[in-house]
């Protein structure tokens, strides 16, 4: 087969995977979602937008620490290792750990296809030393780590709490999985949320200016425009709350009145105020997320915090699956 060929038939493929988990989450006794749909251009363009308001705490504060702590943290790698990045978004925070050259290689993997390949273009102009190799794939899926990089230590770096998305039982089993895909010895750097007063919580998913609502709806402009459904966006409305009971943030989408949506040859009923739960954002506390790494086979090598205790950043050593 081409390459072209190929392409056409794992995009069809894709989109066929799409349809399939957006009608079975739309179909279920309480209607939901995967969060990693949220991620096509504009999800990719607003989730950065989120990443600067003022009440999304996560992002700068985790920036910070790893400024501080970039010796440190640079200490933990081996030489000429290869950093891989799950969920690399923007690169703004590998960029702080590549900056120092203990580093030779980097391979950022993302579910946002053409985000990555801008961003490593960029990347590839502005550390012209490094070798990139993107990797265009869903971590939650088994991928194979590029062959430029096999002979390389391999560091690997989770940054932004993207772990919170995982339910804890998916997010033990991801860790596993990411102990045999960077081998025995290996170190993962990871940011984790933590647990704190609920205004903050609440602020950072529901910020005054609506980036955080137009992140979540879009997810509904994305079924419309790639599997031609019909949701009307004026009729739900972005909801969020911290569940303490649960330890995480929920976002929703509520349905403002009852409703029909059309979507791949089926009817999808909404009652009034019935919500698709679109996202799960878990916050651990240094201790519970210590006791998770652990379950899935990485011992701590040390933590770091900023002065309140919002965020933190661990480095583990992966020694059985
Ligand atoms: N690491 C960056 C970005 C975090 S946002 C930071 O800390 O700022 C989460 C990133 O993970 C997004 O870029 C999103 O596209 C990506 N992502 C989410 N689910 C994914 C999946 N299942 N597979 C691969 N990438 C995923
Ligand atoms: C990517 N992830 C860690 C973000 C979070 O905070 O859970 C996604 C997000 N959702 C709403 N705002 C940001």
């Amino acid at each position: 087969m081409s390459v072209l060929a190929r392409t056409a038939a794992s995009a069809r493929l894709q989109a066929s995977q799409f349809a399939r988990d957006v009608v079975s989450g739309l179909t279920a006794a309480r209607k939901t979602l995967p969060a990693k749909y949220f991620y096509d251009d504009r999800g990719s363009a607003l989730f950065e937008a989120i990443t600067t308001l003022p009440e999304y705490y996560p992002t700068r504060t985790e920036l910070g620490i790893l400024e501080a702590r970039a010796g440190e943290i640079a200490a933990l790698m081996p030489p000429g290792a290869a950093l891989i990045e799950l969920g690399s978004g923007s690169t703004t925070k590998a960029r702080i750990l590549l900056r120092r050259r203990a580093i030779a290689a980097y391979v950022p993997v993302d579910i946002s296809a053409g985000f990555l390949k801008r961003e490593a273009a960029r990347l590839r102009h502005d550390l012209p030393w490094l070798r990139i190799v993107p990797v265009a794939a869903d971590f939650t899926k088994p991928f194979e780590l590029p062959p430029e990089i096999r002979a390389r230590s391999r560091v690997g770096f989770f940054p932004g709490s993207t772990i919170g998305n995982f339910e804890p039982a998916d997010a033990a089993e991801f860790l596993r999985h990411a102990g045999r895909l960077l081998g025995p010895g290996a170190r993962l750097v990871v940011g984790v949320d933590l647990v704190k007063d609920t205004a903050v919580l609440n602020a950072a998913y529901d910020d005054a200016a609506g980036v955080t609502a137009a992140f979540n709806l879009n997810l509904l402009s994305r079924i419309n425009a790639e599997l031609g459904a019909d949701f009307d966006l004026d009729c739900f409305r972005h909801a969020a709350f911290f569940n303490r009971a649960e330890s995480r943030i929920e976002m929703h989408l509520v349905s403002r009145d009852a409703q029909q949506v059309h979507v791949a040859d089926r009817t999808i009923s909404f009652g009034r105020g019935e919500t698709i739960h679109t996202e799960n954002s878990y916050k651990y506390t240094i201790e519970s997320f210590r006791a998770l790494a652990a379950a899935a086979g990485w011992s701590p090598l040390a933590v770091w915090t900023d002065a309140q205790a919002y965020f933190s950043v661990h480095a583990l050593r992966f020694s059985h699956a």
